[in-house]
């Protein structure tokens, strides 16, 4: 097979790892921990994995010395150290793509090797359905060694299936008796995750001596809390969108004759758009959580790009980039009850009869241009909600800004030109060639994993921390999963879910925004050129994390 002159390079590129996951590790417990919140109905769900210690990878030496043991190893008591034993481990790719996923589990392949050659690694083909129904392959070295450092699921692919039923847990233990397999690390969002936690309470509870270890993966951002700083291919994906909209930006600043709407990725929370925005500095950054805060309605979306349009029109300036997320018509008050609404009326595959709709919702649906109504009424993903990557919202607002526009013409109100091109940016980067900052992020998160298994840990997450610091000064760690768990009201029952982060609208990044966004509507020179992402050369150009790392954590 013919490969580029990146890709024969880039598989030599060594990953950089904290200082502590060099040499022998130990695994050092802190303080029990409690979920975010309800705690009491938490607890009663995960009686085993429930209030465990946040562990921190320290080097083996340094919390042991002098201290009782209590893993045998002669040396220290708050630490469990290593067991060179030699295991075998499944690992599953869960959810969309994100960048870096191959070097979680070269990281993964690469630690546990390192702890005992005899341990094996194998692949869930697909996703967790691999997991039930069989579907594997052993990961060897050489296997492995074509995917480091290279983006892309394709190493044993991707799905969407949810483990969440005791029939498919029971299968997974049939399946790992098969294999062998004491650990599975599920590498996946939010939800995954909480599977991930359901299945290693199941397990400990049937005794089945199956580990369960998640990784935070999604390039929406939105797995994040106290201890999980960013979920992996978040920083890639929008390095790669913001060079594109600076490429767009520089085309609007020459040609000096469209407006660009650009829908960037991000199934629910702004952040992707959030950072490109703070990476770019656009005319325009709608927020779908500002939006939903404000009570906001399309028209008062409409209306404010408007604004923008003709104070820029008044300078002359008829061109200019307005960044949407993809996530924004599920955050605009009327359109949800809508979106509520046709899930209800569609569910199990009925017929669409717009009559089934309250006034309310069928006024406004029959407001919508004909495309965009029949985009929301399209098929439903696996868990019944709108598939939000499907539905134009750039092309909603092109059209209802040019009628707009036209009335305020009409008005005397407005003399500029209103000429668009659209973009949407989502798969684009999904499986590029992972940054700097994922290889490394996602390499040590693989072979943190590794040490969670040998240390005998079950429904953890592995972490990696300080990640604003250079590598070798990042914390390694694991957290229970319990920890970053809540109640929350998924298809009309109480269910205990890690909570999603939305975008905070007290935090800096978004502050930041919006401390600058007045400036940016108006200006011409404010506009940045990121350029594509840099994998040789200084710290300072190919090591960035994000902006919103930065912002939330220096
Ligand atoms: P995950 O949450 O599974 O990481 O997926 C994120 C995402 O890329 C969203 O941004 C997007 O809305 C969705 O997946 C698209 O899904 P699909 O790949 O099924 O088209």
């Amino acid at each position: 097979m013919k490969e580029s002159a990146l890709q024969i390079a880039h598989r030599g590129y060594q990953p950089k790892m904290p200082s502590a996951l060099r040499g022998d590790v130990c695994l050092k417990e802190g303080e029990k921990t409690q979920s975010v919140a309800d705690q009491e109905a938490i607890k009663e769900l995960f009686p085993n994995t429930y209030g465990m210690p946040v562990v921190e990878l320290v080097n083996a030496g340094c919390c042991c010395e002098g201290k009782e043991c209590t893993c045998g190893c002669g040396e220290g008591k708050e630490c469990t150290c290593e067991k060179d034993m030699a295991r075998n481990v499944g690992v599953i790719l869960s959810g969309g793509q994100a960048p870096g996923g191959h070097n979680v589990i070269s990281g993964l392949y690469d630690g546990l090797k390192r702890m005992n050659q005899a341990s094996k690694l194998y692949g869930f083909l697909g996703g967790p359905s691999g997991l039930i129904e069989g579907k594997y392959m052993e990961l060897t070295g050489e296997i492995i060694d074509q995917y480091r450092n290279t983006g892309g699921f394709d190493i044993i692919g991707s799905g969407r299936t949810k483990l969440e039923e005791t029939w498919q847990f029971d299968k997974g233990i049939e399946v790992c008796k098969q294999l062998g397999i004491s650990a599975i690390v599920i590498i996946g969002g939010d939800d995954s995750n909480t599977n991930a936690c359901v299945l290693a309470e199941y397990y400990l509870q049937k005794q089945c001596g199956i580990q369960v270890i998640g990784c935070p993966k999604t390039i929406d951002g939105d797995l994040k809390n106290k201890m999980i700083e960013t979920s992996f291919g978040f920083d890639t994906a929008c390095k790669v969108y913001s060079e594109l909209i600076g490429n767009i930006q520089r085309d609007a600043n020459s040609a000096k004759k469209y407006w660009h709407f650009i829908r960037l990725m991000g199934r629910s929370a702004s952040h992707i758009a959030l950072e490109c925005a703070l990476q770019t500095q656009p005319n325009i950054c709608i927020v779908s959580e500002e939006v939903e805060a404000k009570q906001m309605t399309l028209n008062d979306i409409v209306e404010e790009i408007a604004r923008v349009v003709a104070a820029r029109a008044e300078k002359g300036l008829n061109f200019g980039t307005v960044l949407v997320p993809e996530g924004l018509i599920e955050f605009i008050p009327a359109m949800r009850s809508l979106i509520q609404e046709l899930n209800d009326l569609l569910a199990g595959g009925k017929e669409f009869d717009v009559n089934g709709l309250s006034a309310g919702a069928k006024a406004l649906y029959e407001s919508l241009p004909t495309a965009i109504a029949k985009q929301l009424t399209m098929d439903r993903d696996p868990h019944g909600n709108v598939q939000v990557s499907l539905i134009e919202t750039e092309k909603l607002l092109i059209e209802m800004v040019g009628k707009r526009l036209a009335e305020m013409k009409a008005a005397g109100q407005y003399k500029g030109k209103f000429a668009t091109q659209h973009h949407f940016f989502g798969y684009e980067g999904r499986c590029a060639v992972p940054s700097n900052f994922d290889a490394d992020y996602c390499y040590s998160l693989g072979q943190t994993a590794s040490q969670l298994i040998q240390g005998g840990k079950t429904g953890y997450m592995a972490t990696v921390r300080n990640l604003t610091r250079p590598a070798e000064e990042w914390i390694a760690g694991g957290v229970p999963i319990t920890m970053m768990m809540n109640m929350e009201r998924r298809n009309g029952k109480m269910k205990p879910v890690i909570q999603k982060a939305l975008v905070d609208l007290n935090g800096k990044p978004y502050q930041y925004l919006v401390a600058h966004r007045e400036e940016w509507a108006l200006s011409t020179d404010t506009y940045i050129f990121p350029g594509p992402i840099q994998y040789y050369g200084p710290a300072e150009v190919c090591d960035q994390p994000t902006i919103t790392l930065k912002l939330e954590h220096e």
